[in-house]
């Protein structure tokens, strides 16, 4: 049986159970150290991540960024894809190496990139997202310090504000950081993203100057009078305790605090949660957090944009558990358990209600902002079969089940303005090189030949239709 939304189809879109609402951005997203390629283009200064992959050992396979999926010289045919699919927005990122000139400055012939691709989305109809920073710091800066320095986060207001002069009348969302929790945590915890660093105090530190970057971020986009909405892209979890011990839950309420209130807080409500400042007392006093900090963080957003893959299901570790690679400063003592059900390539557990209900989490504690899902998706290891054809029935029941999810935040109550699947095109997937295939379009690296896969022509038929049927 029909729905009432199916019902009310509108004049030309197939009927669908769950329809999303009109004005709905159904997008795709990419970053520009895992597409770009082209690494020393036009005075492109090296970045953490080329000196990390550099380095032997760090990436599976020993790949590295230096041609990706060749997006710089192929950006237009990538663009045409784009628009062959229907997407109504596309989210890219910035890259601070390109835009920076040595020893500071703006270079401005990596700047003309970014305009060039913004012009060219416009003229295909496709509303440009840009992500001012996802991961590529420039080395120069980690040389002085990196996110662990206070300096890094006034550097990179100056950055913002070049970005912004140049593309501000032009991109419709902007976020300013992609998931400062990977930056902090992975790059300076666990030191199993760039630039490696494994030192809990300087991913405290991390944390907080890259909320600081933010703020600094936010008030150069706004003295810019930039048109689009200002954001910034978290990788916002849902953390479950395995059982309703006091101690598991204690753990959960621990991953919680490190996780998601970490940055949610001081974002939306101005002020670190006390937990988290207690759980890490005995590493850091947090007088790196200095007068004023916290307004300039808290400055008012235009929407929360939100990743999300998985959800964490924890409890408290056995007498005597220490995990000493815990990316979560302070958290040794919890343990990580699997997720019973299917997984992806990543071995992620597909869980669409954890979705769901951190789409309602974040409405329901931080008073509703606006929201994108500017990342969702997953790996399979797909190939091109005999036919030409890319047949990856998982990613897109993955997909409809996530769509699914998020469609029932909507008709919760969660002021969900639009989707990006991770990722457009398959690409460098960080310390896990090029193997994990996340893309809706398949790139063969050696010829860097683009093939549609059948879930992008599902993408397609869903955009077409402004919604999807209920899963069976
Ligand atoms: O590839 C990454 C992306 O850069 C950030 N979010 C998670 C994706 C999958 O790991």
């Amino acid at each position: 049986m029909r729905t009432l939304a199916a019902a009310r189809t509108s004049a030309g879109q197939p009927p669908v159970d769950l329809r999303f609402p009109a004005g709905f951005q159904w997008g795709a997203a990419t970053a520009a150290y895992q597409i770009e390629g082209a690494v020393r283009a036009n005075g492109r200064l090296p970045s953490i991540w080329d000196t990390f992959a550099a380095t032997p050992g760090r990436i599976a396979g020993g790949h590295t960024g230096e041609h990706a999926s060749d997006h710089f010289r192929r950006h237009r045919e990538d663009v045409a894809l784009m628009a062959e699919l229907g997407l109504s927005a596309y989210r890219f990122s910035v890259a601070w190496p390109r835009v920076r000139a040595a020893g500071g400055g703006v270079n401005a012939a990596g700047l003309a990139f970014y305009d060039r691709l913004v012009d060219d989305l416009l003229a295909a109809g496709i509303s440009p997202a840009a992500t001012l920073y996802h991961w590529d710091l420039p080395q120069e800066l980690e040389d002085a310090g990196g996110w662990a320095a206070r300096d890094t986060a006034a550097r990179y207001g100056q950055y913002v504000a070049a970005v912004a002069a140049r593309l501000g009348d032009r991109v419709r969302l902007w976020n300013t950081l992609n998931e400062p929790w990977c930056s902090a945590f992975l790059g300076y915890g666990s030191g199993v993203h760039a630039p490696g660093r494994r030192d809990p105090r300087a991913a405290l530190r991390a944390a907080h100057h890259l909320l600081l970057a933010h703020g600094h971020g936010v008030a150069a986009l706004r003295a810019a009078g930039v048109t689009g909405q200002v954001s910034v892209a978290l990788n916002v979890g849902t953390v479950r305790p395995v059982s309703d011990a006091p101690a598991d839950r204690d753990a959960a309420r621990r991953i919680d605090g490190l996780l998601n209130r970490i940055f949610l807080d001081p974002l939306l409500r101005g002020a670190y949660p006390a937990d988290v400042l207690a759980d890490t007392a005995a590493l850091s006093d947090w007088s790196f957090v200095r007068e004023g900090d916290l307004d300039l963080i808290a400055a008012p957003l235009d929407a929360l944009c939100v990743n999300y893959y998985q959800p964490d299901l924890v409890g408290a570790g056995p007498d005597g558990h220490h995990d000493a690679d815990t990316p979560y400063p302070g958290a040794e003592g919890v343990a990580f358990h699997p997720v019973p059900g299917p997984v992806t390539a990543m071995g992620w557990s597909v869980d669409p209600g954890g979705l769901r209900d951190m789409l309602l989490r974040v409405t329901r504690d931080y008073g509703a902002p606006p929201l994108y899902v500017t990342e969702n998706g997953a790996a399979y290891p797909d190939e091109v079969d005999a036919d030409g054809r890319v047949r990856d029935p998982e990613r897109t029941d993955y997909l409809h089940r996530h769509l699914a999810a998020a469609h029932e935040a909507l008709t919760a109550g969660a002021d969900l303005r639009g989707f990006f699947v991770w990722s457009l095109l398959d690409n460098f997937e960080w310390a896990l090189g090029y193997d994990k295939r996340f893309g809706l379009i398949h790139v063969d690296y050696a010829t860097q030949r683009r093939t549609v896969k059948d879930s992008a022509h599902w993408y397609g038929r869903t955009i077409a239709a402004n919604g999807v049927d209920r899963p069976r």
